[in-house]
């Protein structure tokens, strides 16, 4: 016997046009996300990150095992830990573990050892990713495609907390695993994968122009 299936009932088909209005504005809607790196100490309601969390968690995955786990931190005292512990691994990054090659293209970024965001924004979400586990609560199966899995639910993530009206950054300070004790999460199924900071942009922050130039889709898209 197959496994039991249910109807398609939330799939909404939309006349041609109107498909194509609606990819323009999803499109006008993306392109005015931009990784911000000075975030407002404005709160933002946990009822928001736990909808953007949701939203996250609706990712495809391998098996559908949802190999993940987000930690959303809102205590000024863990913010403070991890910006600590941050700071000090981009010391020694900035000061010469990157390599030259990889200081020369962060240079337009404009980006240093300076953390102050992790501890002014008013969230950070810490996102883990799960080797074992499975769609139960009490599951011990392998879980597949887990980094393509994480990855998907963190785009989610940027996607709906981006569309809920706030700044992000995505943060992979190297290597993150003393994330993985701030966060309580010290064990050998999980692994960071990413932080993610969102919050309200400060008034006075800046993009690099750089980051505002995509390629065209003539570089990225090849049609067969
Ligand atoms: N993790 C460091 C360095 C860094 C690396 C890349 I690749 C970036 O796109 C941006 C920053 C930092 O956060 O400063």
């Amino acid at each position: 016997m197959t496994e039991q299936h249910v109807p398609l009932t939330d799939f909404i088909e939309y006349p041609p046009e109107q498909m194509l209005a609606r990819a323009q504005q999803h499109l006008a809607e993306i392109r005015r996300r931009h990784s911000i790196r000075k975030f407002s100490d404005r709160p933002v309601a946990r009822e928001v990150i736990e909808q953007c969390i949701l939203a996250a968690g609706s990712a495809p995955s391998g098996a559908n095992h949802q190999p993940w786990h987000f930690v959303a931190i809102q205590s000024d005292e863990i913010k403070q830990q991890i910006r600590q512990e941050a700071e000090a691994l981009e010391q020694g990054f900035y000061s010469g573990r990157a390599g030259e090659e990889w200081l020369d293209a962060l240079k337009p970024l404009g980006t240093n050892a300076n953390k102050a965001y992790l501890d002014t924004a008013p969230w950070l979400i810490a996102v883990f990713s799960q080797k074992r586990g499975g769609v139960e609560a009490a599951d011990d199966k392998t879980n597949y495609y887990v980094h393509e899995s994480v990855g998907l639910a963190t785009g989610f993530l940027l996607q709906a907390l981006h569309y809920a009206g706030l700044g992000t950054l995505t943060h992979t300070p190297k290597p993150m695993s003393f994330l993985s004790k701030i966060c309580g999460r010290d064990n050998d199924n999980e692994r960071p994968y990413m932080l993610i900071v969102a919050g309200y942009p400060a008034e006075d922050t800046t993009v690099p122009a750089h980051a505002l130039k995509k390629k065209s889709l003539e570089q990225i898209c090849s049609f067969l």
